[in-house]
């Protein structure tokens, strides 16, 4: 397998800035050297090119609408093509909102491939706003919405079809933070939300047997990660922590029962902050979880 390292280094859809280091955190981290020790061809294909930020007020409910399309396609295109050669792309990013473009060439090559197509989206929020809804216009809180079809008309229905992605093929893990409108936007489009609350109750292990339930031999997994997920006790280089996430442990089984799937096919790191990060903490965290998302475990070898 051949995994294909994409940095996008942006801050344009988030509400604080330093997102953009996220690719060379993740360097410095030693995400390459991890992968390859863990027998996988890797390519760097270094970062990509787009808009700086110009950090204005949102306008028609939006901040940054140019710049985020124009960051957005890039990454689409580099995915749509990674994808294309048989490799596996790993989005280095960046803020939440490159979701839009890794997520919608994904859905774009299964419908080619005839692929079923499964989402799980960690996170402490939804993501489900809109330009209608969002309290802050930042498009990192809209990704979910935008791949569901519902956002601003330049962004949405590059995989070929208004909805890139169904309510169905979409399970949230570790969400803590959701606002008003959100919350009813979730009950209306039917998502599967797996809240703290959830997880407190159910545990991680069974949470995850839910989510992953339907995946089969047929299915493309695509995990999209933002690392405020995680409790900001353990990563607290990210823009908008929230209190009381999974844990150290409680992460690494989901990713290592998404590694005993098979099926994981793509892949988003997002959200990484080092300006708000400890000794690069953060992304040093994410690269082992990475590794574990590759199949990495304590006793097999
Ligand atoms: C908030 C924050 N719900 C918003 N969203 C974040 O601005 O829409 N998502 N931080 O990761
Ligand atoms: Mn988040
Ligand atoms: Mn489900
Ligand atoms: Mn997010």
């Amino acid at each position: 397998k051949t995994v294909s390292l994409i940095g996008a280094p942006t801050d344009v859809g988030a509400s604080v800035r330093g997102a953009g280091m996220g690719p060379d955190a993740l360097r410095v981290a030693g995400l390459y050297e991890a992968l390859r020790s863990h027998k996988l061809n890797v390519i760097d294909h270094g970062n990509l090119a787009g808009p700086p930020t110009p950090w204005l007020p949102p306008k028609d409910g939006v901040r940054h609408l140019e710049e985020v399309v124009a960051w957005n396609k890039a990454v689409y295109d580099r995915v749509t093509a990674v994808l294309a050669a048989g490799q596996f792309p790993l989005l280095m990013g960046g803020d939440h909102c490159l979701a839009i473009g890794s997520i919608s060439a994904v859905s774009r090559h299964c419908r080619r491939t005839k692929k079923k197509l499964r989402i799980v989206w960690f996170d402490a929020h939804t993501d489900v706003n809109n330009e209608t809804i969002s309290p802050s216009g930042n498009v990192h809180g809209m990704p979910v919405s935008v791949l569901l079809g519902h956002g601003p008309k330049s962004l949405v229905g590059w995989s070929g079809e208004n909805a890139a992605i169904s309510a169905d093929e979409i399970d949230f893990i570790g969400i803590r933070s959701v606002d008003d409108e959100e919350k009813q936007a979730i009950r209306r489009l039917g998502l599967s939300v797996y809240d703290m609350r959830h997880i407190d109750e159910h545990g991680m292990r069974h949470t995850m047997i839910e989510a992953l339930q339907d995946v089969d031999d047929d299915t493309h997994l695509h995990v999209s990660f933002d690392l405020d997920c995680l409790d900001p006790a353990d990563a607290p280089g990210v823009g908008t922590s929230v209190r009381g996430g999974p844990t150290y442990r409680e992460m690494q089984l989901c990713m290592e029962m998404i590694a005993d799937t098979g099926k994981l096919a793509s892949l988003d790191v997002v959200e990484i902050n080092p300006a708000l990060d400890v000794r690069n903490r953060t992304a040093e965290l994410a690269v082992e979880f990475i590794q574990s998302l590759f199949g990495a475990s304590t006793l097999a070898r």
